[in-house]
C-alpha cells in the first residue's frame, strides 16, 4: 500500500515512518509513504501557498494552483487512488472507514490543510473524501493525516504478530480490560489476585466482566452497539443487567 503526501510540514510524517509498528512495516515492505511540498509547485518569488479568503474573514486559505499541481505530479508519479484532505468539516474517520481501507488495497493520496482551510475549487475538483478525526481543533491535517496512516498500516495484515487485529477492542465492540505487569506488587497496590491464579477460565471471565464494566461506565453506547452487533453473550448481558444497564 503506498501512500503520497501532500504537505508543508513533511518532517511530521516522521512520526509514522521512523517510529514503531509502522516504521517496521514499512521496513518489511508492506507500505511505502512519499511527502510532497506544494511550494516545490509555486513560480512566484516566494514561493507563495496562501492568500487572503475573498469575502473577508480572518486567516489565509490555501490556493487551489499549487496543491492541483502537486496531485498532478502525483498521479503522473503512478498513484492513482483516492484522495483524501483533512478539515474539521470532513466524516469522522471511524475503525470501519479504515478497515474499507484494508480492503480496497488500494493506494491513497492525503492532502493536509493548514490555516483555515483549502480553496473549494480544489476540493471539488481533486478530493474525493473529506476526513475529521474528532470535534476539536488542531492546527492542520498533518497529524489527522499521520493517525489514518497509523490506524490503517497496523491493520495491514503482517504489520502486527502479537494480537490479531479482530482481538482488539473494537472489533470485540467493547473497551479493553485494565493491564498489569511486574512488580506483583507496586507501592503497595497488589496485582488482582486472580491474573496470578493461573486459573485461565477464571481470569477470562475477570477480564470480561472488567471490560464490560469500564465500558458501560465510560462508553455505554459502545454496550448498545455490541449488542445489537450480536457480540455480547448471554453471560455478558445477566451481568450486564445486574450492573444497572437499562437497555
Ligand atoms: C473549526 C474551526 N475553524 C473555524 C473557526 C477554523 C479552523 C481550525 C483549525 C480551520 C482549520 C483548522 C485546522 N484543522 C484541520 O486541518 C483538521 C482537523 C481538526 O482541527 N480537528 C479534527 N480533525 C481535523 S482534520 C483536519
Amino acid at each position: 500500500m503506498r501512500f503520497d503526501v501532500v504537505t508543508l510540514f513533511p518532517e511530521i510524517f516522521d512520526a509514522v515512518t521512523k517510529c514503531g509498528i509502522t516504521s517496521r512495516a514499512m521496513k518489511r515492505g508492506l507500505w511505502s509513504c512519499h511527502t510532497w511540498n506544494p511550494r516545490a509547485a509555486t513560480t512566484d518569488l516566494h514561493r507563495t501557498v496562501d492568500d487572503r479568503p475573498f469575502g473577508g474573514g480572518p486567516g489565509m486559505v490555501m490556493m487551489a494552483e499549487p496543491l492541483a499541481k502537486t496531485v498532478d505530479m502525483i498521479r503522473r508519479s503512478g498513484n492513482n487512488g483516492r484522495v483524501i484532505s483533512f478539515a474539521p468539516n470532513g466524516k469522522k474517520l471511524t475503525d470501519e472507514r479504515v478497515r474499507q481501507f484494508i480492503a480496497d488495497n488500494e493506494d491513497i493520496v492525503l492532502v493536509c490543510g493548514r490555516y483555515e482551510g483549502i480553496d473549494e475549487r480544489f476540493l471539488s475538483t481533486y478530493v474525493d473524501e473529506v476526513v475529521s478525526i474528532g470535534d476539536f481543533v488542531l492546527s492542520g491535517g498533518e497529524l489527522p493525516a499521520c493517525t489514518l496512516i497509523d490506524a490503517v498500516v497496523r491493520q495491514i495484515p503482517g504489520a502486527i504478530k502479537e494480537l490479531s487485529t479482530s482481538d482488539e477492542s473494537f472489533a470485540t465492540g467493547l473497551l479493553d480490560a485494565p493491564h498489569y505487569t511486574r512488580p506483583e506488587v507496586w507501592r503497595d497496590m497488589p496485582v488482582p489476585e486472580v491474573l496470578l491464579s493461573g486459573h485461565h477460565a477464571n481470569i477470562g471471565k475477570w477480564t470480561r466482566e472488567e471490560s464490560l464494566q469500564i465500558t458501560l461506565q465510560t462508553r455505554p453506547d459502545l454496550i448498545t452497539i455490541a449488542n445489537s452487533s450480536g457480540l455480547l453473550s448471554k453471560a455478558d448481558l445477566k451481568w450486564l443487567r445486574a450492573h444497572g444497564w437499562k437497555e
